[in-house]
């Protein structure tokens, strides 16, 4: 497992020179861009937002590794909840040696740990307005998996659910079986989700109470969320309260409602089979941020994440997919990759720009006519390459 942490000190042990080189590429002090160049504006930029998210990323002034806190976007589905951090505790229970409560200075006492993770909400892409749903952050906090093992999971368990302190109404809209005799219902209930056992015990997740270095800030979760960085944004709850281990399978709302694929799917003999499957880990994606160009030089700038990237790839028009150049994240197992591409001596008029991550596994992103986007019919997990129109002058 790769955390900021571990990677610097893996660095370390490789002598000076690489650390002293990679710290400045990974430092502030390391513009990403030339100095002087002038940003050719996209001719498909997005309308205003639909919903009330906010910091949307403007990707044409993307020019940071880590987004700042005070400007990495939000969503919160019932608001941001009143918390009392002097009283907060958060809550162990359910299939563990003994229920218990922990303070945040209870949680402070065990091993820091932090991890780089590009957090992107499983929405974006997936309207045109809903285009900066991502932001990237040093995360810190505790091993979820050394705190719940502390406290001595049972055999029977299957799963962990993570319970936030917001609340909202939900409509239950027919859960009967053989017969409609349980009609429509509305409830209050807590933000949840869950995740298996085995899930929840990756080493990667942590329960953070630090972003950026700085104490959790309200929108983003304060005092505690859970960061899962296999996970797309809605696995991360925030504002967390309570976490049971449970040897049920929890059906919450924002897992069976809302935030479920549905694919309208056709088998080999070319039937329809309608699928409906739960929006979870997050998929390889790219996106091209902006079009710099200075004394006449032009570079394509984007960024990739979702999965572990090998590498990234441009084309222009209807022409040969192009390597890009990684220039920053490459140390960072669950950080976004920033790259670019230069792009020489471009013809005046329009072009198309598209970007395709392709993993370490050698998995490409998908384009918008696989069949694992052209058959899905809801928005989620829009992960399909992303053109960008320009003009040239
Ligand atoms: N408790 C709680 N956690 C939540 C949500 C929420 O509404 N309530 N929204 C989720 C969604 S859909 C996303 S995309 C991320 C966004 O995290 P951020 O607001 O820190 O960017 O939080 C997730 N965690
Ligand atoms: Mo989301």
């Amino acid at each position: 497992m790769t955390t900021a942490y571990t990677s610097r000190r893996e660095l370390l042990k490789q002598g000076g020179a690489a650390v002293a080189v990679l710290a400045f590429f990974d430092s502030p002090l390391f513009a990403w861009g030339r100095e002087g160049e002038r940003t050719i504006p996209f001719l498909d930029q997005p309308p205003e937002p639909a919903l009330p998210i906010s910091n949307l990323l403007d990707w044409q002034q993307l020019d940071s590794y880590n987004t700042s806190n005070d400007r990495f976007f939000a969503v919160g589905h019932f608001g941001v909840p009143e918390i009392d951090r002097r009283s907060w505790q958060l809550e162990l229970g359910g299939r563990i040696d003994e229920p218990r409560s922990y303070t945040l200075e209870d949680l402070k006492t065990l091993p820091k740990k932090e991890v780089v993770f590009a957090l992107e909400c499983s929405g974006n892409s997936g309207f045109d307005w809903f285009q900066g749903g991502i932001g990237n952050a040093r995360w810190g906090g505790v091993s979820l998996g050394d705190f719940l093992r502390s406290a001595g999971i049972l055999d029977d368990a299957v799963e962990v659910v993570f319970y936030g302190a917001d609340k909202g109404k939900t409509t239950f809209p027919y859960i009967g079986g053989l017969g409609d005799d349980m009609g429509a219902f509305e409830a209050e209930m807590p933000f949840a989700r869950s995740m298996t056992l085995k899930e929840a015990l990756d080493p990667a997740n942590i329960l953070c109470y630090e972003m950026n270095g700085a104490p959790l800030p309200a929108e983003h979760g304060s005092p505690l969320r859970l960061i899962a960085p296999r996970w797309y944004g809605i696995a991360n709850v925030k504002w967390l309260t309570r976490i049971e281990v449970s040897d049920a399978h929890f059906l919450g709302p924002f897992m069976s409602q809302r935030y479920v694929t549905v694919r309208e799917h056709e088998l080999s003999d070319g039937s329809t089979e309608w699928r409906r499957e739960l929006v979870g880990k997050s998929r390889l994606k790219s996106m091209t941020a902006k079009v710099t160009v200075k004394d006449g030089a032009y570079r394509i700038y984007g960024a990739a994440w979702g999965e572990p990237v090998a590498r990234v790839e441009v084309r222009i028009d209807e022409g040969p997919w192009m390597e890009a150049a990684i220039d920053q994240g490459k140390e960072q197992e669950f950080g976004w990759k920033f790259w670019h591409l230069d792009w020489r001596s471009p013809s005046s008029g329009e072009h198309r720009i598209t970007s395709r991550a392709v993993g370490t596994d050698g998995k490409v992103q998908p384009s918008m006519d696989d069949r694992i986007i052209a058959e899905k019919r809801t928005y989620w997990e829009s992960n399909g390459q992303i053109t960008r129109e320009i003009r040239i002058p």
